[in-house]
């Protein structure tokens, strides 16, 4: 399967690395996993990594990107990693590098490199560096196998995701084999700070349920959040999850008052309540979508919808 992406990285001198702007764990995971794999594995090439800083996944070993001049893209190799379109590619130079790879797990969408690895049955990029790996029989350090575990477990919610297969684990089994130190791995991604801890608290103890039916809302007030410090657009999306594991609960709501509006943040773990958001002239997708509202009696109303949803058993 990765003929292609092996055989490019043996005849260029220098490889460019390349991911998705706004770096998630498995932006980051895949490309600094492949880094490592190509340095451990061929010393004697040059590689690069290129891309906006890594943010919360900076912990990351490695994951600091380089500062590449413009003449190193020429005769070189790009390979693009996690991204399923040109405009989310951050650094839109491998359009000049000698010969560009993309390698991706994301639905399909456009071909924008000279060859294409592209299979949505990987639950994350870095799964399919760490298949690649295995296929090609490839010497595997503890910080490639580190890297990758953690584009693995990000981009599959632990595990957890419908994305997962047999294969996830074996290819997991075959990462943890290099000698992943888990508990350090899991403190750095899961560890909170104190304030933040505090913070989901005072937002659980807000949480209601709606006329004693599966759906479940907070809702924020200007007043309130004012009073917490945080802006509108981090409440929405960053506290909306606070509500996903309660028993008896299919549908909930972060509901933020911001300027004069309410944003509201849908989230469902059985119902398709995108055509709630849509009415309302909001979107996403069918389990997770974002929407506006005027004020809170449209925001109860938006909460009627979506009991009826849950009585009309369209799961
Ligand atoms: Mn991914």
């Amino acid at each position: 399967m990765f003929e292609q992406l092996y055989d490019s990285i043996t005849k260029f001198d220098t490889v460019i690395i390349h991911r998705h702007a706004s770096p998630d764990g498995d932006a980051i995971g895949s490309q600094t996993g492949l880094k490592y794999l190509i340095i451990d594995n061929f010393p004697e090439k040059k590689v690069f990594t290129v891309g906006d800083a890594a943010g919360r996944y900076s912990f990351i070993e490695g994951s600091g990107t380089d500062c590449v001049p413009d003449a190193v893209f020429d005769g070189a190799l790009s390979v693009i990693l996690d991204s399923a379109e040109r405009g989310l590619v951050s650094d839109d130079r491998y359009l000049t590098a000698a010969y560009s790879v993309r390698v991706d797990h994301h639905i399909y969408c456009d071909t924008f490199t000279d060859s294409e690895i592209v299979d949505t049955s990987f639950e994350s990029c870095a799964g399919m560096i760490a298949a690649f790996a295995m296929e090609r029989g490839l010497v595997l350090s503890e910080r490639s196998a580190t890297a990758l575990y953690t584009g693995m477990i990000t981009d599959s919610g632990r595990f957890r995701y419908d994305s997962i297969s047999p294969r996830t684990f074996e290819l997991a089994s075959f990462l943890m084999k290099a000698g992943i130190n888990t508990e350090k791995l899991y403190r750095s991604l899961y560890c909170d700070t104190l304030e933040n801890v505090k913070m989901r608290a005072f937002f659980a103890g807000k949480i209601r349920l709606f006329e004693n039916s599966p759906v479940a809302y907070t809702y924020t007030t200007a007043d309130e959040l004012a009073s917490t410090g945080r802006d509108a657009f981090s409440v929405s999306r960053g506290m909306v999850g606070i509500m996903s594991d309660i028993k008896g609960v299919d549908i909930w709501v972060n509901f933020t008052e911001s300027e004069g509006r309410v944003l509201c943040e849908l989230r469902s773990s059985q119902y398709n309540i995108n055509p709630v958001a849509v009415k309302y002239g909001g979107g996403g997708h069918k389990k997770a979508s974002g929407a506006d509202v005027k004020n809170y009696d449209e925001a109860i109303m938006m909460l009627n919808d979506l009991k009826k949803l849950t009585e009309q058993g369209n799961e």
